[in-house]
């Protein structure tokens, strides 16, 4: 594999306003993979270059419901350069895999490719050939033919029913019905959003390899150990044996922490042709591939006092699983926090529709669910006639609501003043439609997001080597968020050497294992082991310094010594001065090595397993006395066209506590991009049912919108947090998912208050408006 060692330039250097040096956490640092990413020397999952490689194209069902009722692969099998047609008689079954919580399987063999249909673009066949282009020319010649049945495709068919209640999402105190009949003032909407795509630039896709009984596999992932897991019990062979390679990652958004069927019919297909094989989806193939985000539906009902003191919540929520699997999307996630209130009520059915099972993106549950409830407490302010960031702060949650704990920190009150400062919230005309610049509405809204810190235990290895470089490994994962970067500088600081003599090597499960990248924990967890295993590299250094006869620092008789910049000396600076790499030379060492583990000094090995390849033992946030969670107040500014209805967002402020930034350039970028999906969520983002066949329209980027450069006004982002001692070693909270939250209901709010129409649904587009 490949591993980025790139020198850190002088045009990294430092620039952070508070004097803090580029180089140690906290710094401004640009991406040290940056280099290698625009030179194209990085090289991803499936552009590995392998003797021997086959192709394999995947063939998908065309109906939502029914069964296979035959196959006919003759033509395909016979035409040039086809090795095999695989369908689900020919490939041979792999074993049934536990979840990502580790539950035990049933004892069943598992076929990925499916004879019983329960969406359309299932995968029920695929074509193994010598060339890319063979095997998609065979895989258009292979004959399915089906039994069909009546499907039921989204939330909105009448069949779907009220779903099944999923009790574990169920939250209440208080007695919400009542207090809400007695409120003098109630409102009650209900809110919508559609299926939406994680639509990473790089397209799934992965290349197995069989060394007898061992599986290499090159496949972008969120989660090494996770899915190494999964293709070791699918092929009942051991955890060691497979090896799982990403140093770099196009994205992934949520949708690559788990092994996915398309990944089991290549495995599978290299193991049966003893070749390696390589399987890329298509576009349209990513649409179906893994799920998306599912579509859902809320209502959501506050009742209050005359000054809008808020009595009571009632929260109802249904989001839409597939027929096969379970996914629920948690949509009283940020209802139950967000508001102090005597009385709550939030309760969640999942309905079950013909589609892939939906999975995690973006802060899965706390999105959509800020969007009812940011939307929500809009629609009061005005019924009230009070402004909406004054009813915030008038109900500001001063503990948990939910667990009535502390919060560890919540600087939440300071993202609203530094964002209203900024944005010149003050000078906003209360009345909807009063504000315009010719026939441009001019609308503006507030709403605020959380997501929760979810902590974990996390295993690094630091090296201190020969010429004085640092070296980190572990199998954690960068897919753009800046945990080379990150890492880099955590052990620069924390060893005494610079950015630029630090190599940082991720993305292979071979390395020290690593959790999942997902729920924004991999920056506080990593940068703990890291921290942890660079400290006692550097005692180990320090120990060697000061006890070995050969150190020049022997006679000295010091208890420590200090090490920057890469060179060891006294604390008082009146002994000798080397380098790291003098110092190992003198004591005959070519290297010493750390490893870093913050799991509890009782652990066993097979509670280290089910750390990394599980999410079983993931710390909750609401562990011990305090509710962690990181806190965001998003200022927008929409300009509406009063002819035709079209929304352009002009102005975003956002002021966001994730508590100590480990690197703001990074943070800050992490923050915006979360913003701007935000906006694509608000404004563009919607698969579109064929509701014939079960289809996705538009499952391709000319189709599903996404935002471009032209949809994206300047976005201003504040850190307003502060460290937060309980949240992480380092006082990080998290950072990817928070800036996504809250977007979406900010946006529809200053889409009421430029047009004075609420719209509850999901994107909000023209017609809506006109
Ligand atoms: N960071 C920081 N200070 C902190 C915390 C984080 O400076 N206190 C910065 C670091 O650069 C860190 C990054 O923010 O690398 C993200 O940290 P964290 O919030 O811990 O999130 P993870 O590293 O676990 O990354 C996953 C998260 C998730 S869950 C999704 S979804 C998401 C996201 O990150 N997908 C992304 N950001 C993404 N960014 C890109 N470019 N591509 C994706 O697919
Ligand atoms: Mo993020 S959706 O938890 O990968």
């Amino acid at each position: 594999m490949t591993v980025h060692n790139i020198r850190v330039g002088e045009s990294k250097r430092g620039d952070a306003s508070d004097g803090t040096l580029a180089e140690s956490v906290g710094g401004r640092l640009s991406r040290v993979d940056g280099p290698a990413k625009i030179t194209g020397a990085a090289r991803y999952a499936v552009e590995q270059q392998l003797e021997g490689l086959a192709h394999a194209v995947l063939v998908e069902s065309t109906i939502a419901s029914g069964k296979v009722r035959a196959i006919d692969a003759a033509t395909a099998e016979a035409s040039p350069g086809v090795l095999r047609v695989l369908t689900p008689d020919t490939i041979i079954s792999l074993r049934t895999a536990s979840d990502w919580f580790g539950t035990p399987p049933p004892d069943k063999p598992y076929c990925p490719l499916a004879r019983d249909i329960t969406f359309c673009g299932q995968h029920v066949a695929a074509v193994v050939a010598e060339t890319f282009e063979q095997a998609v020319a065979a895989a258009a010649l292979v004959k399915v033919s089906y039994d069909e049945t009546p499907s039921i495709v989204d939330l909105d068919d009448g069949k779907a029913g009220d779903g099944i209640p999923i009790d574990a999402m169920t939250k209440e105190w208080g007695d919400a019905p009542a207090a809400f009949a007695a409120a003098p003032v109630r409102i009650c909407a209900a809110y919508n959003t559609p299926r939406e795509y994680q639509a990473p630039m790089e397209p799934h896709g992965l290349i197995a390899r069989w060394e007898g009984e061992h599986l290499t596999v090159w496949e972008p992932s969120q989660w090494l150990d996770g899915m190494a897991r999964t293709y070791a019990e699918w092929f009942a062979v051991p955890f060691g044996n497979v090896r799982l390679v990403s140093p770099y990652i196009g994205g992934g958004f949520g949708s690559k922490a788990l092994a996915l069927s398309h990944g089991a019919v290549a495995a599978r297909a290299a193991k049966m042709l003893g070749r390696p094989v390589k399987l890329v989806m298509t576009r349209p193939q990513t649409f179906t591939g893994y799920g998306g985000r599912a579509a859902t539906r809320q209502t959501v009902t506050i009742g209050t006092d005359r000054e809008g003191v808020i009595q009571s919540i009632v929260h109802r929520g249904v989001n839409e699983t597939s027929v096969d699997g379970m996914w629920v999307e948690p949509l009283g996630s940020v209802t139950s926090i967000m508001y102090a209130t005597p009385n709550f009520s939030s309760k969640q059915n999942v309905v079950r529709v013909n589609s892939v099972v939906p999975g995690a993106m973006r802060a899965p549950g706390e999105n959509p669910s800020a969007f009812g409830i940011e939307s929500a407490i809009d629609e009061l302010a005005y019924e009230i006639g009070i402004d909406p960031l004054e009813i915030r702060l008038k109900n500001y949650a001063e503990q948990d609501p939910h667990t009535r704990k502390a919060w560890s920190t919540r600087q939440l009150r300071e993202a609203f003043a530094a964002g209203a400062e900024r944005f010149g919230w003050a000078r906003r005309s209360p009345k909807p439609r009063s504000m315009r610049d010719g026939n441009q509405l001019i609308g503006w809204g507030v709403a605020a997001g959380t997501y929760p810190v979810r902590r974990a235990y996390g295993e690094a290895v630091v090296r201190i080597l020969a010429d004085g470089s640092v070296e980190v490994e572990s199998s954690s994962i960068d897919m753009g968020q800046g945990t080379y970067t990150i890492l880099a500088q955590t052990a620069a600081e924390t060893v005494g050497v610079r950015a630029d003599d630090v190599v940082v090597k991720l993305g292979d499960s071979r390395f020290a294992r690593a959790g999942v990248a997902g729920g924004s924990r991999l920056a506080g967890v990593m940068t703990g082991a890291v921290s942890k295993a660079a400290t006692s590299a550097l005692d180990q250094l320090v120990g060697l310094a000061i006890s070995d006869p050969r150190s020049p620092f022997h006679a000295l008789q010091a208890n420590t010594l200090v090490v920057a910049n890469g060179r060891i000396g006294s604390p008082r600076g009146d002994g000798p001065d080397v380098s790291i790499a003098e110092l190992l030379k003198s004591v005959g060492r070519d290297r010493i090595e750390a490893t870093g583990d913050t799991m509890p000094a009782n652990s066993t090995a097979e509670d280290r397993y089910k750390n990394y390849t599980t999410i079983a033992m993931a710390l909750p946030h609401t562990e011990g006395d305090y509710s962690r969670y990181s806190w965001c107040a998003h200022f927008i500014e929409v300009r509406v066209d009063e002819d035709f209805g079209t929304v352009r967002v002009s102005r975003v402020v956002s002021a966001l506590d994730s508590g100590r930034l480990y690197n703001p350039k990074l943070a800050e970028s992490q923050w915006k991009g979360g913003i701007i999906m935000g906006i694509g969520q608000a404004l563009l983002e919607e698969g579109i049912m064929d509701r014939r066949h079960g289809r996705i329209v538009n499952n391709n980027l000319a189709d599903y919108l996404v935002p471009t450069n032209a949809d994206i006004p300047d976005i201003e982002v504040i850190s307003v947090g502060i460290p937060d001692p309980h949240s992480s070693a380092l006082g990080g909270k998290g950072v990817g998912e928070l800036g996504i939250v809250g977007v979406a209901p900010a946006i529809a709010n200053a889409v009421f208050h430029a047009t004075g129409k609420r719209v509850r649904d999901l994107p909000i587009t023209l017609e809506k408006l006109i």
